[in-house]
């Protein structure tokens, strides 16, 4: 399994495993080593945070001669990690039967969507087309609907996005759906307006569908590494997200973004894409993810 994600994102594990494996093989325990190892974590868009907590663990565990050579560094690191990714991945449902997809534009939501619904294959399920502005995202999410043989609600051009995503629940109700899974417009976290008009739309189910739990997540691209902080942090606000995808994490070499992420906003990342195929997602595996990035 190891060898196929490492085949996925192979960017990200290209850079980081290829200097790893010469920190670990050319180096003795001393402070010079820490210091590759500190840039080879900040390289990667681990952050100084999180960089800083694991670097400071290893020095103690060093110096108190807990670790006393590379290999044992190596596992030690290896484990750190892991254990900083589980703090945040808290036990999710990750096939959730109401499903709101939010993000700035062009983050991967519709995508993901397509990908996502496609796991839920043998289930009854019903996308909506949240996205009342553009023709063009209606279409490409009915594009996806038909290659993947879903039904997919849409509204009237310009409709307001609430009142489309009411309607669709009420179809979802009556006809006995397992899953709806709700696109929305892409927004700019800055848009205050339109920060506002999720949260109507998440009024909107929450009174339509009184006891359903909604499941809210935020798609981000990778690729934008540590600039996507902050608008993370507004939809958070806005939302009151209940998990990550993190998309495109085959176009970045920095996958040290997967810690400073949850980190920062202390919420799991729940699925990872990784091209524009239908297959190409896959539920974030932490172990798996970390070992890859050593071997
Ligand atoms: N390489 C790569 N490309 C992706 C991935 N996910 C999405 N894309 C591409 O990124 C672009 C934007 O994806 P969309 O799914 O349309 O993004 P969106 O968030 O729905 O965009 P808006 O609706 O405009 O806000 C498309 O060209 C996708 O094919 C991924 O995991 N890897
Ligand atoms: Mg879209």
């Amino acid at each position: 399994m190891i060898g196929f994600i490492k085949n996925k994102f192979k960017k990200v594990y290209d850079q980081f495993t290829t200097k790893a494996t010469s920190i670990f093989s050319e180096n003795k325990l001393d402070e010079a080593f820490i210091k590759e190892l500190y840039s080879l974590l900040i390289s990667a868009d681990t952050g100084v945070k999180t960089t800083n907590k694991i670097i400071e663990k290893l020095k103690t565990d060093i110096k108190n001669q807990k670790i006393n050579n590379l290999q044992e560094t190596k596992d030690e690191l290896e484990k750190l990690l892991i254990d900083h990714l589980n703090k945040h991945q808290t036990e999710q449902e990750l096939k959730p039967k109401v499903l709101l997809i939010v993000g700035v534009n062009g983050s991967g939501k519709t995508t993901f969507i397509a990908k996502f619904a496609n796991l839920l294959k043998n289930k009854k399920v019903l996308l909506v087309a949240g996205d009342t502005f553009r023709a063009a995202a209606t279409e490409q999410l009915q594009n996806w609907a038909q290659k993947i043989d879903l039904e997919v609600f849409i509204g009237k051009q310009n409709q307001d996005p609430a009142s489309v995503i009411f309607d669709a629940c009420q179809k979802f109700e009556s006809e006995n759906f397992d899953h709806i899974i709700i696109d929305t417009a892409g927004r700019l976290q800055s848009k205050t307006h339109l920060m506002k008009e999720l949260e109507k739309i998440i009024k909107i189910i929450t009174k339509r569908l009184p006891n359903k739990e909604i499941k809210t997540w935020l798609t981000i691209d990778a690729m934008l590494g540590q600039n996507s902080f902050s608008q993370a942090e507004i939809f958070n606000e806005a939302t009151n997200l209940n998990g990550l995808v993190l998309t495109k994490l085959d176009g970045t070499g920095k996958g040290g973004i997967v810690f400073s992420i949850t980190e920062k906003l202390q919420l799991p990342i729940l699925y990872v894409t990784f091209g524009e195929s239908i297959g190409d997602i896959s539920p974030f595996d932490v172990k798996e993810y970390v070992k890859g990035l050593f071997e």
